[in-house]
């Protein structure tokens, strides 16, 4: 990534999924230092503080559908993509920390808009492709890579009044081990590319981020990463809410960040499922941070 502003966004979301403490996320992401760290890789940092996100005691007064506090995390993300957009018109690099994983619907939305040809890097144990019809659990926290395709309420594809924000070819999966029967339907149907856990056993991750960073960058002008802490082994990344065995290690992930920081060509990022609540001495949060660090360019010597 070339040297530029970077904007920090806190949503401290966790009405897309059940458990508590997850909206904690991005306090536990500053406490773990990461303006300092990147202050000291000499980018130019603005916190801009926290999106509004109503609280689980109030999103519940007006919880009516299946969906999970639909109206809730309907205004969150438009509040979330008004912000994102500002700030990628101001130039700057939206680095936005969660929160549950529904906030990418906001992201996308927020980075889409002015994007040409948006492509996608899914850093997650799950797919993140439900529908409510599919669902196995009515959160939206599982849905919204499928938002984003335009698949799914018309309340969530449409944040940010347009559809889709993005093609299916433009998205690449890495981590992918617990995929309910519509999402596995979904990928082939839309022939949308996944690196199970089965792959990066086999081809290793050197290879599996050769592969993504030269598909992506043959049909997309701007690139964003969405990463779910879950993605990594829990033993590593303890401090997430749907915690599944199997996956990628911390060694892995480095290695995977500083492949992207060498190709230069993530336009904005997002780190989402840190809970606190469920962490052990907010391990989560630091491995978080220093991802970050490495996909913004630090280098170990
Ligand atoms: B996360 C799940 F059923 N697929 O839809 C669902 F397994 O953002 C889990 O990746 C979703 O953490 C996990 O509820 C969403 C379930
Ligand atoms: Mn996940
Ligand atoms: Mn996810
Ligand atoms: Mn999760």
């Amino acid at each position: 990534m070339m040297k530029q502003k970077i904007s920090i966004i806190g949503v401290p979301m966790d009405l897309g999924q059940m458990r508590r403490g997850v909206d904690m996320g991005p306090s536990a992401v500053r406490y773990a230092d990461l303006s300092e760290r990147l202050k000291k890789l000499n980018y130019d940092v603005t916190d801009e503080g926290d999106i509004e996100i109503e609280i689980k005691e109030r999103a519940d007064l007006h919880d009516y559908t299946s969906l999970k506090n639909l109206e809730a995390v309907t205004k969150g993300n438009e509040r979330l993509s008004t912000k994102v957009r500002e700030v990628v018109e101001k130039g700057n690099f939206p680095l936005v920390i969660g929160g549950d994983h529904s906030i990418a619907i906001g992201t996308l939305a927020g980075v889409g808009k002015r994007a040409n040809n948006l492509g996608v890097i899914w850093y997650d144990a799950h797919g993140d492709l439900n529908t409510l019809e599919t669902s196995p659990s009515g959160n939206v926290h599982g849905m919204p890579l499928a938002v984003s395709l335009g698949i799914g309420h018309e309340k969530l594809t449409n944040i940010g009044g347009y559809m889709p924000k993005l093609k299916p070819e433009n998205v690449v999966i890495i981590g992918a081990r617990s995929l309910d029967d519509g999402e596995k339907k979904l990928i082939r149907d839309k022939g949308i590319k996944v690196y199970t856990m089965h792959e990066i056993d086999r081809l290793g991750m050197t290879k599996v981020m050769e592969e993504t960073i030269s598909y992506l960058k043959k049909r997309t002008d701007q690139v964003h990463l969405s990463l779910d802490l879950d993605g990594l082994d829990p033993r590593e990344a303890p401090g997430v809410g749907t915690p599944v065995v199997g996956g990628i290690s911390y060694r892995e992930s480095h290695l995977a960040m500083e492949m992207l920081a060498e190709a230069e060509f993530i336009t904005s990022a997002e780190f989402v499922e840190i809970n606190p609540i469920l962490d052990n001495s907010n391990k989560t949060a630091e491995v978080a941070v220093a991802l970050i660090g490495s996909l913004l360019g630090e280098k170990l010597l």
